[in-house]
């Protein structure tokens, strides 16, 4: 899905503010609370979380729907002018009317869904613009998870990883006008031929006759201009995409009256020789696995936070990132596109790895992650669906040079690989560009592993000296090298990036001894793996967890939320910060961006 961007045929109206909310009892869907205006509201932040912005227990854990609703003024459309309205994403489930007609259901937590309304508005008048989210997880979304009930009769969330399941509307909602023909998708694929670029694009625009498109330089001037909905460009003395250096073309796309602006980068990715190829030149990953989450707005999308993460993260000589654990807001890909930061673009299939997982309830059904009782084949149907559209709304990215399709799943069984090899394929089909893998969980070792052949690339989460050999990083070291040197006899020409490794961290507890726990724990740690990886050149990047702490489920491991941010959760260094910044920095020195 493209996103929303501005034209002359094209206007944006923001719905962000303070809208009404009411929280479920059960009753709100029979009744037809969208048919009305809710009857005990309470003032909600859209974009935002709803958990934490109230001091209620009862929002902050409440399980089942949620109402949002407000008034919108509908604006005076042209000739045969559509108006479409636009969610960033509802988590994890959305259902949308206007007045009393439903327009749009979409499930999934982290994509944009949109509905055509012209037809149910009236221009110059307004309309009751009503949402229910849906906290609920199942067996067949992604991620999966379940609601159960506890012996007191409390419905209780279960899923199966541990960064607490925010809900909400989390990014922004638009109402945009476009015309009766306009432009529905835009597909950019970039080459390198000696000093040119080479772009070849197609355009999906119903109904329209006329369809051409111009490349504008960085600085809006026309290099090069095509007729049809699809063919190849030369652009001349191309000025590429690099990590570091966000240079950006635009394709402006013309259908009939309209007229749709697609930033693009030009760059190549490869793998040869187990490394990856930027532009031809092997890339080293710098930088974390990350969250959307802060504080008070858990997962709602912030312009302040985003610029303000990449500035620390440069400040840090971070050249890159993953989305773990799902598709961040668009906005953040725009700005690591602008950036050259460089991303690992991750699916929201988490936890699909029962082993792991204890459930609250304690009754995950035999604990075994592909069962008819668990993950099944409507499962894998929702994470292709989910695959696909994750891909088709991402794949203009320049910065997206992986894609993740899950996070630490089961991997070593043979149900897992017939889980995962049509997936590897509607990954392929959907994006034959770019790389594809999966991270790996520690369990799933080179010796048991059966899922690593299907993939590009070897994306390892280890825990050397934390959860395994806990305070040992002699013993920890010896395994971690012992186990690379699996994963290069496993799979021999591809790259290995550790996605995931560092200890839980408390800021502020200091430790002659360097224990666990504290931040000199956490430099020696980040050492450790560090000093391993300079020794492996099939080693080609290094993203520790976590970019900064986050909020969490409850847990006895877990003291305010995950501790292993290299940053507090608002951002400020623990001792380890500075050290790693001396790396970075002197690598960034030594290799460029
Ligand atoms: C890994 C998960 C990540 C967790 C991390 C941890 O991929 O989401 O936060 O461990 O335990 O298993 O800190």
């Amino acid at each position: 899905m493209l996103s929303v961007r501005s034209s002359v045929s094209r206007t944006a109206l923001c719905l962000d503010g303070v809208w009404q909310f009411q929280l479920d009892d059960g009753t709100g869907l029979k009744e037809g609370w969208y048919a009305r205006s809710l009857t005990d509201p309470r003032p909600m932040p859209v974009p935002a979380s709803y958990n934490e912005i109230t001091t209620d227990m009862e929002v902050y854990d409440h399980v089942g729907l949620a109402w949002y609703q407000r008034d919108v003024l509908v604006p005076h459309l042209r000739d045969g002018e559509r108006l479409i309205l636009r969610f960033g994403s509802v988590t994890h489930h959305g259902r949308v009317w206007v007045d009393e007609t439903e327009v749009a259901y979409h499930e999934g937590g982290y994509l944009p869904f949109e509905a055509d309304i012209t037809d149910h508005v009236t221009p110059g008048e307004t309309f009751r613009l009503t949402v229910a989210v849906d906290n609920e997880l199942r067996w067949d979304t992604i991620p999966v998870g379940y609601t159960g009930t506890d012996a007191l009769g409390q419905k209780r969330r279960n899923y199966f990883f541990d960064f607490f399941s925010y809900a909400g509307i989390h990014r922004s909602v638009v109402l945009y006008t476009r015309p009766a023909h306009a432009v529905t998708d835009v597909t950019i694929v970039t080459d390198i031929s000696g000093a040119n670029g080479l772009l070849t694009y197609s355009v999906e625009a119903p109904g329209a006759s006329d369809i051409h498109v111009r490349v504008l330089d960085a600085a809006g001037c026309e290099v090069a201009r095509a007729e049809g909905a699809e063919g190849t460009i030369t652009v001349e003395d191309a000025h590429l995409w690099a990590p570091g250096k966000g240079y950006l073309y635009t394709l402006e796309v013309h259908a009939d009256d309209d007229v749709y602006p697609q930033p693009f980068g030009i760059r190549t990715v490869a793998i040869e020789d187990s490394q990856l190829l930027i532009n031809g030149t092997p890339f080293y990953f710098r930088g974390y696995g990350r969250h959307e989450d802060n504080i008070v707005r858990g997962k709602g999308h912030d312009n302040v936070l985003m610029v303000h993460d990449f500035e620390v993260m440069k400040w840090q000589g971070a050249n890159s990132f993953r989305t773990s654990h799902y598709p961040y807001a668009e906005e953040v890909l725009d700005y690591a596109d602008r950036e050259g930061f460089v991303v690992i673009d991750e699916t929201a299939a988490v936890g699909l790895n029962l082993s792991m997982w204890p459930g609250e309830l304690g009754d995950v059904p035999g604990k075994v992650t592909f069962s008819p009782d668990t993950v099944t084949e409507a499962t894998q149907k929702t994470h292709a669906d989910h695959i696909r559209e994750f891909i088709a709304r991402d794949k203009n990215h320049p910065s997206v040079v992986i894609w993740s399709i899950a996070n630490e799943p089961e991997s070593e069984t043979e149900a897992a690989r017939d889980y995962f090899a049509p997936l590897a394929q509607v990954a392929r089909e959907a994006d034959p560009t770019r790389p594809v893998g999966y991270v790996n969980v520690a369990m799933a070792t080179p010796d048991v592993e059966k899922c690593a052949d299907l993939f590009d690339v070897v994306m390892l989460n280890r825990y050397n000296g934390w959860y395994t050999d806990t305070g040992n990083l002699a013993l920890g070291e010896k395994k971690l090298r012992d186990e690379i040197d699996g994963w290069i006899k496993l799979c021999p020409g591809k790259p290995i990036i550790f996605t995931e490794y560092g200890p839980d961290t408390l800021d502020g507890l200091r430790d002659y001894q360097r224990r666990p726990w504290s931040e000199e724990y956490q430099i020696d740690m980040l050492g450790m793996f560090h000093r391993v990886f300079d020794d492996y050149p099939q080693v080609v990047g290094e993203q520790m967890w976590n970019f900064a702490d986050f909020r969490t489920i409850p847990g006895i491991i877990r003291v305010g939320g995950n501790r292993k941010g290299m940053f507090t959760r608002d951002r400020l260094p623990k001792a380890a910060a500075y050290v790693v910044r001396d790396r970075w920095l002197a690598m960034r020195e030594r290799l460029g961006f």
